[in-house]
């Protein structure tokens, strides 16, 4: 964890607000493949990191809340009984949107001081968002002993990405981050929202996240534009969801969509059996196939999906020319964002190199690499 980072987010809410913190991490993401079909009910094979956001929480005797961006320099002071959206893009949408779920959960919360920072750059795919929702939902719970489940707590982040940030997103980011396990990726099933730890162990490979730096304005009004393809393709297939659909039952109403929506539906029946095979062959240290399923699993978000860009397609047409790189996709909802790679130790530095400058060169722009640890979800620190 960042103990840096930790440090500053304490002092400067101490500065501020003049009393002693209750501190919160709550982490990002990583998904190891499972892209798009957590709101389709299926399977996803998510782990937390250790980066993330870090939050300063305490009660406020005055007669309003504060919330302060330290990475931004941005504070926003409001009333608890008159809450509403703001701005578009807002990152106070995040902090509004959780307080307003609790409420709606009839729940009372008293006036409070957050001030928060973190590790990870917006828009690299890593759900930054997801992990912000989750450590204010947290927080308040601590301090206002609302009586939550850590299940309650991320349906509250969910619904606040929903109602108040206006995206529809699924399970998968707030379940990772809240409920991280050192070292293990979490195989979860959407439906039931229950997982199943597996160890991650590469051996002589290891995870390399390369982040494209870019972020493309549609990816929002994209993201419910796919969710409600799927929802409407369900209701023609007469299932719950697609997860409870077969290519050979989408055969069927063929003559009903339009190839390009017939495409994404596919990719949704094919990327969650990939999902059950990856964790199939993780189990048995089959990492050839793994890194298969992951080629496979970006394949489709590019061509069937839709959901890719030219800077991701670039990353992983350059991996796959490195025969020591076993797979690698682009990660999250797409339009920028990282790609995550599985790729030989020895290999690490030289393709590091190799692609910082191809990238460069590219797109006259530099890409970031990380390395990560999978962590445990949110929790309090001292
Ligand atoms: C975003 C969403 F928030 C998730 O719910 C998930 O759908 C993901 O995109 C795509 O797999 O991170």
């Amino acid at each position: 964890m960042n103990k840096a980072l930790i440090q500053k987010i304490k002092t400067v809410y101490q500065k501020i607000f003049k009393t002693v913190p209750l501190m919160i991490f709550s982490p990002g993401r990583i998904n190891i493949i499972g892209e798009h079909t957590d709101y389709n009910d299926g399977f996803v094979f998510p782990a937390a990191v250790n980066k993330g956001i870090v939050a300063a929480i305490g009660k406020s005797d005055s007669k309003e809340s504060t919330a302060f961006a330290i990475d931004k320099n941005e504070k926003v002071t409001f009333s608890l009984s008159s809450l509403k959206p703001s701005a578009e893009g807002s990152w106070a949408n995040y902090v509004f949107g959780v307080v307003a779920e609790i409420q709606n959960r009839s729940k009372t919360i008293g006036d409070f001081n957050i001030a928060f920072g973190g590790d990870i750059p917006p828009g690299a795919g890593m759900s930054s968002s997801a992990a912000l929702e989750n450590s204010v939902v947290f927080g308040l719970n601590e301090l206002f002993d609302l009586g939550l489940t850590k299940e309650d707590m991320i349906l509250i982040s969910q619904k606040a990405e929903h109602n108040y940030v206006g995206v529809k997103c699924g399970i998968m980011d707030q379940y990772a981050s809240m409920f991280g396990i050192k070292d293990n990726a979490l195989l979860l099933d959407c439906r039931t929202v229950e997982s199943k730890p597996y160890k991650m162990d590469f051996k002589d490979h290891e995870l390399i996240l390369i982040n494209t730096n870019v972020k493309h304005s549609l990816s929002d009004s994209a993201y419910n534009d796919r969710r409600s393809v799927c929802e409407s393709i369900s209701e023609l297939l007469k299932v719950r969801a697609l997860r409870d659909a077969t290519e050979y039952d989408l055969e069927g109403i063929k003559d009903k969509v339009t190839p390009e929506n017939y495409q994404k539906a596919i990719y949704v029946i094919q990327e969650n059996n990939r999902v059950i095979a990856a964790s199939k062959a993780m189990k048995a240290g089959d990492l050839k196939t793994l890194g298969a399923l992951i080629y496979g699993s970006h394949e489709g978000l590019q061509h069937q999906y839709k959901v890719s860009c030219e800077e991701l397609d670039f990353l992983v047409d350059q991996a796959k020319l490195n025969t020591h790189i076993l797979g690698a996709r682009m990660m999250g909802g797409g339009f920028g964002g990282c790609t995550i790679n599985l790729l030989a130790k020895t290999e690490t530095e030289s393709f590091k190199t190799f692609i910082s400058e191809a990238y460069k060169y590219k797109f006259n722009k530099a890409c970031s690499i990380y390395s990560v640890e999978l962590s445990n979800g949110t929790h309090i620190i001292q």
